[in-house]
């Protein structure tokens, strides 16, 4: 085969010169993988649960809940977070090249890149988790060091300064294949010590106990009667690993519940504090509640219904003894979270609890193992405290949760919504009997009547599924015959108090969602 390639000295030589620009890059991106696994590895080794990265990423979540409005609440749900730890690694990958390239020219802005990036990512991760401060602070100086001893090594590899063959000219300034070598080897090295921190990170978090749930003798047992069963209806009980899940926790607090209690205190007569044995001798009463985010849409997936075992709030309200002016229970979770309610709600007969139990099964960590708070009629934002350490009793206006600040509304009752689960969106089905069903909830006011709509016509009662109480959804079904064409079907509400869903359509913010749930599918032409 014949060559037309150009005479290969100038390409080399331009190659040369391209990598000798890059190779300071190279060099303060594998500093940064130094640096990173070192943090993390500090973290892990100093804290139970602890991370570097992820309290930078913490302390992301908070900015952006206080700026996005709209779906904070909810924006954090599932893939977000990994991507804001990918997010958070990229960007001090990023920043670690441009401090090599910085450093390749000015020596000393190796060092002090990463000591201003370390003192940034102290701060922003410890405002996030004050209470690791002193483990943090330690991880991101020994991060810094790291860091920018890794890069003026790199900078200053005796390959540096001599062609890539090791024979050209020094005005090349090419580096040596051994620094590129070494400088790979040294990423490495940070990525598998941030793997090993994620080892040491999961070998430090201590089990759950394996814990029986005390019988229930008090509460409301899950309606025995048949529900109904329509394929692709919400069962009436949504199972565990189907629940939805709203937090703003990037790591998901694991804590040891031999360490862990629970205090009441603030306008009381009495602190109180429990171990987790207490609070389990005390959780004989069991209810089934639904839970709503406020971010839920019309139609949306934000909402499940649970069995939910625990200690009903009165008696712990009972025991401590709210001094007047305590007419606020303040939830404080392990991670920080607030979430706050009137303490006449937790007192009005309405399941309150505090929850250790879902469907029959301790508390899973994502849903707030080991404790929780579970108030029916409330929206989780004000309410679900996940991660339970502290209830505080204030006065009203001397506290706000989480997201009151934020721009949500400072009382949250769940609206009545209705929601159609088949259908589904788009379906082609064929004419004639079809099932159309749903779920619809009011929780303590209860479900009186669901109605369903096609196009512009009559609105024709659907039939209502039997529920435990007035505090769980209810499901609901109705059968159409379809005419071909396409349709669209409507669901509506009306609560145990008479009170029609609102119809209006309203954005989840400030104070949950309203509107009527539609669905448009088409029915074939017979055939
Ligand atoms: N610690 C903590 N608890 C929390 C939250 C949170 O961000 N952190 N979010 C609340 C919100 S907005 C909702 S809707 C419910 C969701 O509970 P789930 O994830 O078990 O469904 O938890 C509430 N409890
Ligand atoms: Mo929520």
């Amino acid at each position: 085969m014949t060559s037309t390639a150009a005479p290969a000295t100038q390409p080399v030589r331009d190659s040369t010169a391209t990598a000798a620009r890059w190779y300071p890059a190279v060099a303060g991106l594998a500093a940064a993988c130094t640096a990173l696994g070192a943090g993390e590895l500090t973290t892990a080794a100093l804290t139970v649960g602890g991370s570097l990265v992820g309290d930078v990423g913490s302390w992301f979540i908070d900015l952006a809940a206080g700026s996005l409005k709209d779906v904070a609440v909810a924006v954090f749900g599932r893939h977000d977070k990994a991507a804001l730890v990918v997010g958070v690694v990229l960007t001090t990958l990023g920043l670690g090249a441009g401090v090599g390239l910085l450093a390749s020219t000015r020596r000393w802005a190796g060092a002090a890149g990463f000591v201003a990036f370390s003192v940034v990512a102290a701060v922003t991760a410890t405002s996030a988790d004050p209470a690791r401060a002193g483990a943090l602070c330690a991880a991101a100086a020994v991060a810094a060091v790291t860091g920018a001893g890794t890069l003026h090594g790199l900078l200053a590899l005796p390959g540096r300064g001599r062609g890539a063959n090791g024979r050209g000219p020094a005005q090349a300034a090419g580096p040596g294949r051994r620094s590129v070598v070494v400088a790979t080897a040294a990423a490495a090295l940070g990525a598998a010590a941030a793997g090993s921190a994620v080892l040491v990170r999961r070998t430090r978090t201590p089990a759950p106990l394996a814990v029986d749930l005390p019988a229930t003798t008090s509460g409301t047992a899950v309606a025995p009667s048949e529900p109904l069963a329509v394929p692709g209806l919400s069962p009436y009980v949504t199972p565990v690993d189907r629940f939805y899940r709203i937090d703003t926790a990037l790591l998901v607090p694991r804590p040891d519940v031999r360490q862990w209690r629970l205090t009441v205190d603030g306008a009381v007569e009495r602190p109180v504090t429990l171990t987790y044995g207490d609070l389990l001798e005390l959780a004989t009463a069991a209810e089934p509640v639904t839970l709503s985010c406020v971010s839920n849409e019309v139609g949306g997936d934000l909402v499940g219904n649970a069995l939910w075992q625990g200690v009903p709030l009165s008696t712990l309200l009972e025991r401590a003894g709210v001094r007047p002016g305590g007419d606020q229970v303040l939830g404080h979770s392990l991670d920080g979270f607030t979430a706050g309610f009137p303490t006449a709600l937790a007192l009005d007969g309405r399941p309150a609890m505090v929850a250790v139990g879902m469907n029959g099964e301790p508390l899973p960590a994502e849903h707030g193992y080991p404790a929780r708070i579970v108030v029916a009629g409330l929206y989780g934002y004000v309410s679900a405290v996940k991660w339970l350490s502290r209830i505080e009793l204030t006065g009203w206006d001397d506290a706000d949760g989480y997201w009151i600040p934020r721009g949500w509304s400072k009382e949250g009752p769940i609206k009545t919504q209705s929601r159609i689960d088949v259908p589904r969106a788009g379906d082609v089905l064929a004419p004639g009997r079809v099932v159309v069903a749903g779920v619809a909830w009011a929780p303590t006011r209860g479900i009186r009547a669901v109605e369903v709509q096609v196009d512009a016509g009559p609105w024709e009662r659907a039939d209502v599924g039997a529920v435990a109480s007035a505090n769980t959804w209810a499901q609901w079904r109705w059968t159409w015959d379809a005419a071909p064409g396409t349709h669209t079907l409507a669901v509506r509400a009306v609560d145990g108090t008479g009170e029609p869903q609102v119809a209006a359509p309203h954005e989840p913010a400030p104070n949950g969602a309203t509107g009527l749930h539609r669905r448009e599918v088409t029915i074939r032409t017979a055939s």
